[in-house]
């Protein structure tokens, strides 16, 4: 019986915590980025935009004015939506090159 005890402390020790999920990253969240339309200029193709930390481009959240490319994606989009873009630098200006209203 004394014997026992060491193998039941043993056992006790290595019994595994449940394992934490593994969640696998999504392409598709990692590379949109999520915004506030503040002012959105037709004629000249741009949009200004509250937005968080753009990953991609290693930029911390603020607002600030980006070309669109092409311009047809300004059309269903306005001032004040929530939306899901996605940010480029092209031609060494930051570039919306996809970007929709967000829920
Ligand atoms: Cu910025």
């Amino acid at each position: 019986m004394k014997r026992l005890i060491p193998l039941l402390a043993a056992l006790a020790i290595a019994t595994p915590l449940h394992a934490e999920p593994v969640t696998p990253p999504t392409a598709q969240a990692s590379a949109m980025s999520e915004g506030v339309v503040r002012k959105i200029d037709t004629a000249n193709a741009k949009i200004t935009l509250r937005h968080g930390p753009l990953t991609n481009l290693d930029m911390p959240p603020m607002t600030m004015v980006f070309r669109v490319q092409p311009p047809e994606l300004l059309s269903g989009i306005k001032v004040g939506d929530k939306v899901k873009f996605r940010a480029e630098q092209v031609d060494g200006a930051f570039t919306v090159t996809a970007i929709q209203a967000a829920p």
